[in-house]
This record gives C-alpha cells, structure tokens and sequence, in this order.
C-alpha cells in the first residue's frame, strides 16, 4: 500500500509507541504550529489544502472549523471515532497502529480552533483501539504533550478519550454529543449546528477520526502541498476500505479520483476479483450510499464523479459483489443493520425500517409478490427526505439503486420463488 499522508510509517515496528513515533517526526508538526503560527493561520492552512471530512458528507474540514460561534462560552473538539458504516475500516486502523498521529492531530485542531476540552469518542466494539488510544493519550500527559502550556507554549489541552456503547446512530454527530452528554444516543435537531451550540451548549468542532489524522502532514508540508494530490474539487488522499469479492480487501490510501476500476483491478491494491469472476455490482461509499454498476467502473474515485455517477464516496468503504451475488439477499442483510440501528425517534424510520425487512425476507425466501417490489419503493419514499436524521435515507440506498439496476433479479425471485444466483439459487436448484 502506498504509504502517502495519513499511512505515512504506519507499518513502522512500534510507531504505536511515542519514542518511535517521536524519531519519525512525530509531534513535529504539533511543535511547528506552536512556535509558528497564530490559531487562525492554521484554519487558513486547512482551508487551503481543501481537506474534506472523511466521515461521510465530505463537508469542508477549514470551513467547518471558521464557522465556530464567536462568544464566552467553552468550545470543544470531539473526534468522532464511533466507524461502524458497514465496509469501513480506515479508524479502526488509524488508532490501532499510529494512535499518536490522531493524538497530535486533535492537539493541532484543538489549538486553531481555541479548544481546551477535546474528546475522542470511539466505538464500543473497538477494544484495541480504543487501549492504543488510551495508552498514547497517557504517554502524551507524561511527556507534556498534552495538559497545561504544551511545549512551553500558552496553549493548554485536555484529550479524553470516551468509549462508546455499540450504537451506530452515536456516530451521527449529535446524537454522539448526547451520547457523551450521558444520554441517550438520539439526534438533535439541525440547526443549530454544533459550531454554534455543540456539546454543553458550547461551540463545537465534531470531525472524523481520518480527518483529523491528515492534520499534521497538512501543518509539516503545507496546503498547497497536500492540495497537489487528488483532484481539483476532491483535493488530497483517503483511504479506500475495500472488502467484499476482490482477492486483496484492505485499507489503500490514495489521492483522490483513483478510478474505482484500478482499486479493484490493480495488483498493488484489490489484485482483481475473486475466482477471476465478472464485477456485478460496487457499494462505493458504505452501505448507505448508491449501488453502482458493471459498467461503471471507470467512476473517479472522487466526491464529484461518485455524485455524478448517481451515489456518494461517502465514507470511502468500497463493497465489491461479483456476478454470484443474489442482489436480494445482499440487500436484505444490510437492511437488517439498519433496522437493527434505527434509534427509534422518528416514525418514518423506526416503522419504515422494519417493513422494509419484513418485505425483503418474504422475496428473498420466496413468498414474495410482484407488487412487493413497487411496495419497498412506496416504503422508501415515505422514509426518504421525511426522517430526522440520515439514517433514514442510508437505510433506502441499496433498495432504491438495487431495484434500478437489477428489477429482474427481485422479479425472478417472485416467479421462481429462489434466487436467481448465489447459494439460494444452489439450495433451491438442488
Ligand atoms: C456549520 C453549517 N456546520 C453542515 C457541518 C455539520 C457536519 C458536516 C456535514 O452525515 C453522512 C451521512 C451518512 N454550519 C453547516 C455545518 N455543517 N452545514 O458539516 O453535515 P451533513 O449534515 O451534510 O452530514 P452528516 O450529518 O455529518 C454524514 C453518511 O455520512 N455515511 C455514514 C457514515 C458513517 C460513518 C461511521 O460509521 N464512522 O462515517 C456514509 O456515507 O449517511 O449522509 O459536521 O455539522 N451551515
Ligand atoms: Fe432515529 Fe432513524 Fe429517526 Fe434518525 S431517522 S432519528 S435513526 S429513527
């Protein structure tokens, strides 16, 4: 894997460690900013580079952090490391193996955006990651990397590290300001947004854990240097999460626009598909995002020609099938997570998700009818755009795209009473 900005020495022996971290360079950056630049020079040196959040809507990471209210209150940082987009697995990473990185990154945030309190919200399932973040944050404290004036510098922080409970809506960004708050995980209105009134009442910074990992390289090199990577909307690098039927599923960090033909197909990344078999369909972005086609392989790998190709690049979990895939089945799963999260608030939701399954499983199983297949559309339209929060949308993607593209397969299943391919079809043939 190219080992570009947020990879950089990431397979280094101990780079989890702030000794070995520190002798490639670590902190660095944090020091530079320091001694440097004044808070607002870095918003402007992010602002340049075109860093995009990672999380999932691609929003403007320098923009985001201008928007900040101007007033007493305390502001506050919190890293949203709560990844459980199914077909994401970037932070995961991230924290496990170069946890200082992410510690100076919201350091550095922390500083430009005048916040003394940041939190590091991470997954409940994610055990090693959430110790490796943990033990760095302590090396941190111990060697005066974080606390009161740092490096000798005005400037104080605390990090706190908070473990989640295992809810995915937790990583909608209010809800996981609730979350932390000690309530329940349910979104809150928008707007305001948290810039404005955040966690406490405060203004407050919420970004993706990838996104502030490319910080200090941005601080180290420069805007216009990491800006020379990608595309001249998408600048820079991310880190493509492929999984599904490719021989070589992992994390590729790559600039930006990669066509998703090469992800797949290059030896030094997915290495092809599985059995040498025919691409059938792509997730680009996790599974809240469009299905895309065969013939769409040659889709850039970027936020504008994902949307022009009809989904989103999201959070950048690429999920391949291959033309054994039963569409059905594969949708059916996915909406079972979605059913599953439905935090309950809203009605659209919390009933549309469930029906949606109870529909999927009687085409899948075969007792489905034709209008079924008009009837998950009707469901989706009543979710979509009238939820609270886009879990709603995310949980009508696949059917909407899947239906698009591959109607016939769902009406095969209501004329055959089995799937057309994939080890349904083989169980119900036999
Ligand atoms: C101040 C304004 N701030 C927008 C901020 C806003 C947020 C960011 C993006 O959903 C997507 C979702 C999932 N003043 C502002 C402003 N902001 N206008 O910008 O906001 P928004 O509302 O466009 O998106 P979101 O609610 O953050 C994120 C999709 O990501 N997704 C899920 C990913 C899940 C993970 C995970 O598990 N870790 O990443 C995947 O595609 O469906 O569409 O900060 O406050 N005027
Ligand atoms: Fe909860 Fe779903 Fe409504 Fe979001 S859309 S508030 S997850 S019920």
């Amino acid at each position: 894997m190219p080992e570009l900005v947020v990879t950089k020495d990431i397979n280094v022996p101990g780079i989890d460690s702030l000794d070995v971290y520190r002798q490639h360079g670590g902190y660095e950056a944090l020091a530079k900013a320091l001694r440097e630049h004044q808070p607002d020079d870095i918003v402007e040196i992010v602002k340049q580079s075109g860093l995009r959040g990672r999380g999932g809507a691609g929003f403007p990471a320098g923009m985001k952090w201008s928007f900040l209210a101007k007033n007493d209150k305390p502001r506050y940082l919190c890293c949203n490391s709560d990844e459980s987009e199914p077909g994401t697995f970037k932070d995961r990473m991230l924290m496990e193996k170069i946890p200082h990185r992410l510690v100076e990154g919201v350091l550095i945030t922390s500083y430009a955006c005048r916040v003394k309190t940041a939190f590091i919200y991470i997954r409940g399932e994610l055990a090693l990651a959430a110790q490796q973040v943990e033990k760095a944050v302590k090396e941190a404290y111990d060697a005066g990397l974080i606390g009161q004036n740092i490096l000798g510098s005005d400037f104080s922080c605390d990090v706190i590290v908070h473990r989640g409970a295992g809810a995915y809506i937790c990583g909608e960004e209010s809800a996981l300001m609730e979350s932390l708050e000690g309530r329940r995980g349910y979104p809150r209105l928008k707007p305001p947004f948290p810039a404005v009134i955040g966690l406490y009442g405060g203004p407050t910074v919420i970004n993706n854990c990838e996104t502030l990992v490319t910080v200090p390289a941005i601080v180290l090199n420069g805007g216009e240097w990491y800006a020379s990577y990608g595309t001249e909307k998408s600048k820079g690098t991310r880190i493509y999460g492929l999984s599904g039927h490719v021989k070589k599923p992992g994390n590729y960090e790559l600039p930006l626009g990669i066509p998703l033909r090469e992800l797949i197909y290059d030896e030094k990344y997915g290495g092809g598909v599985l059995g040498d078999r025919q691409v059938k369909a792509v997730i680009p972005g996790g599974s809240s995002t469009f299905l895309l086609s065969a013939d769409q392989l040659d889709t850039p790998m970027d936020y504008e020609s994902v949307a022009a190709a009809g989904s989103m690049l999201g959070s950048g979990g690429v999920i391949v099938m291959h033309d054994d895939t039963c569409i059905v089945g594969a949708v059916l799963r996915a909406n079972e997570f979605y059913r599953d999260e439905s935090c309950g608030k809203c009605t659209p939701c919390r009933e549309g998700t469930y029906w949606l399954v109870e529909i999927l499983e009687r085409l899948e199983h075969g007792h489905g009818k034709q209008k079924d297949i008009d009837l998950l559309l009707d469901v989706c339209d009543n979710i979509s755009g009238k939820s609270f929060c886009p879990l709603g949308d995310a949980a009508t993607s696949l059917i909407k795209s899947s239906i698009r593209l591959f109607r016939d397969e769902y009406e095969y299943h209501v004329t055959h009473g089995h799937c057309q391919v994939g080890p349904g079809a083989k169980v119900h043939a036999g």
